[in-house]
């Protein structure tokens, strides 16, 4: 009695075996997977080339109390990033001043009023707010502004002008990716 149910559980555990052997084969036959590896080889090339020398970005603002974009793009491989802000107007700093300033952009409102009535750069002395800023310009005129990305990493983060009125047309998102 007991040699026989040795036997049968013996059995039980060869069919066991078999019936795994067989499954394995079916998870095998991927004809398909020497293609699959061929197009994440190609992605990770497209990304290198997009994210070379893109620790930077050039922005216009100009006449019309506009930027030229509403949102840039940090990658999070860069270590520092620089926006680069050309006034392609011909207004004076005076009249249509531009400037690039980072903060979270819950704190946008309040770090432009607060910096209304600071002439020339309409940025409070020693804002905490403020990750960065660059200097106010006129027409026909280029400044830049470098901050750390690790900064801005928890995300939140926005780019705007200080000029007294221009933070409601004149400010975008600042996305780490
Ligand atoms: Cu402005």
């Amino acid at each position: 009695m007991k040699l026989h149910s040795t036997l049968l559980a013996a059995s039980i555990a060869l069919t066991l075996a078999a019936c795994g052997g067989a499954e394995a084969p079916s998870q095998a036959p991927t004809a398909a997977a020497p293609a699959a590896p061929a197009a994440t080889e190609a992605a990770p090339a497209e990304t290198a080339a997009a994210q070379a020398g893109e620790c930077a970005f050039n922005l216009e603002s100009n006449d019309a109390m506009q930027y030229n974009a509403k949102n840039i793009d940090v990658p999070a491989s860069c270590t520092q990033f620089t926006i680069h802000l050309k006034h392609v107007g011909s207004m004076p700093v005076a009249a249509m001043g531009h400037n690039v300033v980072i903060a979270k952009a819950a704190d946008a409102a309040s770090v432009a009023a607060d910096g209304a009535a600071v002439k020339p750069d309409h940025v409070k002395e020693g804002d905490a707010r403020v990750i960065a800023k660059s200097n106010m310009i006129g027409g026909g005129e280029s400044t830049s502004v470098t901050f750390d990305v690790a900064k801005i990493a928890e995300g939140g983060y926005n780019f705007f002008c200080t000029f007294p009125g221009h933070l409601a047309m004149m400010n975008g998102t600042l996305t780490v990716k």
